[in-house]
Order: C-alpha cells, then sequence, then structure tokens
C-alpha cells in the first residue's frame, strides 16, 4: 500500500510517497520540481510572480497546478500507480485564490502569498471591528497579520469589488490544490483554516463576528471547514484516465507548518521543532490553546486534531542567500565561514530584515550591524546565524516549551554548523531529519492516518527518525549566548521603537 503527499511550497512543489505494506514502512519515491528553473514559462524569482510597491507579493494559481501537473506524470513513470491508496497534500499558508462557479475558472489572475505584507490598514480594520488584538487573538489564535486571508480578503473586496461579486469561491493554497486534483471545490481542513483570522479556534466552525468584520457576503464565498483527516473525494476521472490510475482517495490538504509538524513527528506537547525553509518556524505541540501574549505567535489547529504553536520568521531562507552572495560564497563556504568563527562573534550584532519582517513585525526592511565592517565575511555569516537562532529563542517563548532535544528540519537543517549555533542557543540537543521534505511526508503520514485511524504516535514512529547522531549544546557557548541573547534582545527593541542605537556599537 502506497500514500503520496504533495508539497506546494514557496519556491517548490515536492511528493514524497511512503509504502507500508505489511511490517514494511519506507519512503520509495521523493521528487521536487522548482518553480523558477523547472517551469520558465510563468517568469518566477523565488517562487514570486508579481510585486508591487507597498508590499505586494503574488504568484500564480496557474503555475501551483501546472507544478501538480508535472509531478503526477512524474509519479506515474515513477511508482505503481494500482497501489496507491490515498493522496494528500501540503501548501504554503495564507494565500487565496479565487475562483469562480468551478476551481479551473479565476476570478484573480494572481494569488497574495504569505510574504505579502500589503494590508496593514485591513487588519487595523479587522481588530478594531473586534474589540482589539487580542479579542481577535482569543477568537481566532493570532492578532492580524498582513499576510493571514482574512485581511488580503478584505483588501481585495474592497479595491476590486467587481472582481470580488464574481468570486464564487475563495480557496486557500492547499484547498486549490485538493479542488484540482478532485475537479471539484474542496473543503478547508481545520489546520489551515487557521491561519485566516477566520475561523473559531475553539468551535472550529468559520467565526460570525470575523466574517462580518471582513467583507460583505464572503460566508458563501468559504469552503466549509473539515478536520485534516476527512477523505474529500476521489481523483477526477480526467486524471485517471490521462494516467491509468484508479480513483485514488484524496484526503484534504492542509498547511506546510501543520504538515511538518506531523512530518518530524511532533505528536506530544512538550516537543518542538524548528524548520529553516524560505520562511523559518519554530512550532510545536499543545493539547489546549495559549495565545501568545506578546501577540506575535500563533495558535492554529494541528492535523491531529489538539493544538499547535508556531512562530514564524520572514528572513529565513533568503537571506541566508543574500549574506552567502554578498560575499561570493557558497553554502560550503558558508560553512567554513561559521567553522572559522567564534560562538559570541565577539560581541558582533547583526538585524537581518533584508525584506519586511513577520517576526517581529518590520513593516520597512532594513539591516542594522554591530561591530561588523566588511573586511570579514565570515563574521557578517555568523551573525546572520546568531540573530536567526536568537530571534527564534526570544519569540518562541510565549508557547512554554523548554525543551531538552529540538527537530530541526527544512534545507539548512542539513548544515552541521548552523545546528550547534541552534543547540547551544536553546542550550537543547538539536536532531536533524534524514530529509529535509517533513512538509510532504508529513501530507503523506496524514494519508496514510487518515486511512486507517492509526494512533498517531505509530504512524509518525518508524518515519519520523532523526539521524544518527545529534549536536549537543557546549556549555561554554551556551553561557556565551545567554548575554549575547540579552543585548540581542535589547538592540532589537530598539530598533523597533527608533531609539537611538549608539550604545550598540
Ligand atoms: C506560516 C507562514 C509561512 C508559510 C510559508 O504562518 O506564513 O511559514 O506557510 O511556507
Amino acid at each position: 500500500m502506497l500514500y503520496a503527499g504533495f508539497d506546494c511550497s514557496t519556491q517548490s512543489l515536492s511528493v514524497v510517497v511512503i509504502d507500508v505494506a505489511g511490517s514494511k514502512r519506507d519512503v520509495v519515491f521523493r521528487d521536487e520540481l522548482t518553480f523558477d528553473t523547472d517551469l520558465p514559462e510563468f517568469g518566477a524569482r523565488h517562487g514570486v510572480t508579481f510585486t508591487e510597491a507597498g508590499g505586494v507579493v503574488h504568484s500564480s494559481p496557474l503555475l501551483w497546478s501546472a507544478a501538480l501537473d508535472a509531478m503526477l506524470c512524474r509519479l506515474s513513470r515513477n511508482i505503481d500507480c494500482r497501489r496507491l491508496k490515498a493522496i494528500s497534500g501540503s501548501a504554503q499558508q495564507h494565500g487565496s485564490v479565487y475562483c469562480g462557479a468551478s476551481p479551473d475558472v479565476l476570478t484573480r489572475r494572481t494569488s497574495p502569498i504569505w510574504m505579502d505584507s500589503s494590508t496593514a490598514q485591513q487588519c487595523a480594520e479587522i481588530e478594531s471591528a473586534l474589540g482589539g488584538a487580542d479579542a481577535l487573538a482569543q477568537l481566532t489564535g493570532s492578532r492580524a497579520f498582513p499576510r493571514f486571508t482574512g485581511p488580503q480578503i478584505r483588501k481585495f473586496a474592497t479595491s476590486e469589488p467587481d472582481a470580488y461579486a464574481r468570486t464564487a469561491r475563495i480557496h486557500l493554497v492547499s484547498s486549490y490544490l485538493a479542488s484540482v486534483l478532485t475537479d471539484h471545490h474542496a473543503p478547508i481542513d481545520h489546520a489551515d483554516g487557521s491561519g485566516m483570522n477566520l475561523m473559531d479556534l475553539r468551535t472550529r466552525a468559520w467565526a460570525d463576528r470575523a466574517l462580518d468584520a471582513t467583507a460583505p457576503g464572503v460566508r458563501e464565498k468559504l469552503p466549509p471547514l473539515v478536520p485534516s483527516s476527512t477523505a474529500i473525494g476521489a481523483l477526477a476521472p480526467a486524471w485517471q484516465a490521462r494516467f491509468t490510475r484508479p480513483a485514488v482517495k484524496i484526503v484534504a490538504w492542509s498547511g506546510d507548518n501543520p504538515c511538518s509538524l506531523v512530518g518530524t513527528g511532533l505528536v506530544i506537547e512538550g516537543q518542538l521543532g524548528i524548520s529553516l525553509g524560505t520562511s523559518d518556524t519554530i512550532f510545536g505541540p499543545m493539547r489546549r490553546p495559549r495565545v501568545s501574549e506578546d501577540g506575535t505567535g500563533h495558535v492554529f489547529a494541528s492535523p491531529t486534531g489538539e493544538y499547535m504553536g508556531i512562530t514564524v520568521f520572514r528572513n529565513g531562507a533568503l537571506a541566508r542567500e543574500r549574506v552567502r552572495d554578498q560575499f561570493g560564497l557558497d553554502w560550503k563556504g558558508f560553512s567554513a565561514a561559521l567553522a572559522a568563527t567564534e560562538p559570541g562573534n565577539r560581541g558582533a550584532l547583526m538585524l537581518p530584515w533584508f525584506e519586511p519582517e513577520i517576526t517581529p513585525p518590520v513593516p520597512h526592511p532594513f539591516v542594522t550591524l554591530r561591530g561588523l565592517d566588511d573586511s570579514d565575511p565570515a563574521r557578517h555569516v555568523r551573525a546572520l546565524i546568531e540573530a536567526q537562532m536568537m530571534a527564534l529563542a526570544q519569540h518562541s517563548r510565549w508557547m512554554g516549551v523548554r525543551p531538552d532535544t529540538i527537530y530541526a528540519t527544512g534545507g539548512a537543517a542539513a548544515n552541521r554548523e548552523i545546528l550547534q549555533v541552534m543547540a547551544d542557543v536553546f542550550d537543547a540537543e538539536v536532531y536533524q531529519f534524514e530529509s529535509t521534505d517533513a512538509a510532504a511526508l508529513g501530507a503523506a503520514l496524514r494519508a496514510w492516518q487518515a486511512d486507517t485511524n492509526l494512533p498517531w504516535t505509530e504512524v509518525v514512529g518508524d518515519f519520523c527518525r532523526p539521524v544518527a547522531s545529534g549536536v549537543r549544546p557546549v556549555p561554554a557557548n551556551v553561557t556565551t549566548y545567554r548575554s549575547l541573547q540579552r543585548r540581542y534582545s535589547a538592540l532589537e527593541r530598539a530598533a523597533r521603537v527608533g531609539d537611538t542605537l549608539d550604545s550598540f556599537r
């Protein structure tokens, strides 16, 4: 029996196929398509097809569906499709797709994605209608964030009322791609639905007050909400005919972070994962929803039926690439730079906000350097990684988890030098996952769990094993980072309130 999980992330679409026949538990196929290079006709740059002043960042739904089509072709060439029992998927969160009566008709050519930061005004209007940021966070699990779907829908409804009126269905990227597979409008799962500022986190139904504050008639345009383990239909007849496939079951698609949670085996409260991808995220399971007091984090429904806490940073992989390219390094050179510099970087600091930042909220990008000059690229590299790790640590305290083990995934988790900084900053042992595609694996595991109803601990048990040896914290470095962390936090605070930064020079 095979189960397939797709992941449509910001920059690529990947697939993982697992074989669970008998006592066998194996990944039997994995593949990845990169949007910029494998589908050049869409003209995407880092997966983005359209930007505009004011923080507008869009991509193309047709690019995503073309990538899914191409990956289905590859899949049918590489696995025995008759053994495929169910398919599920994962997608970048928050992005919205605007459709007509059927999913193949678009009423808006492009989709705002999670990198879009153009809706500050709509966030303020929604929060004020709901009685403030905290009230909205208590209801939906998050304050209003510019990338969240509700504020984005509000902006579209007010700026393009005619196109909004023609829109019959508003999908997330996840439910849109599920709709492409079933050829009818698919529901939104509770986990991805939590990233919209529109769902009541406790009842897991659309929250009337949030809908009213968002846009007229939005309820009729939203798909129904379903548990993440819902079988939502079968692979559409057209796909079956094209690839001589059976009517494979389609399980609701979900967001990449909820899928990564189960794909890294995190199903019990107290565990913590870090994903170093286009966005850097830190997340962990929660039995009950504890909303972030400082407003930076989110509580989402988890695919297991419980909850998850998460904090998201926009300046992840793209910031690492910026510093790498600025000094003409490759990834080997980047690692060598970390290895050649000492923890604590002799007190040097960086605020790496190359792009508008989500955590902490920084609407206009700027980079601050302290104790660094261009003659020493290696110390820039270290300052960036230390800043990223200290920000991850500082802005995840609200979750109330003090882990002794962290599970790292995403492209940069393959870099042991980065993991050493993580281990030292968090004072925790860090385990890297063999695969860097936890979201696609998580989607495949969700397909299997939904089909069999096996306990989650059993489902993740054989698949979510980290690579053999963990990276241990070095006590002297832990001490160094305790004091650097205080200075970093003070610099971050000062930079955001526009205080004089002279004391950090
Ligand atoms: C989560 C978020 C990002 C996207 C990118 O809130 O904005 O992690 O899901 O994949």
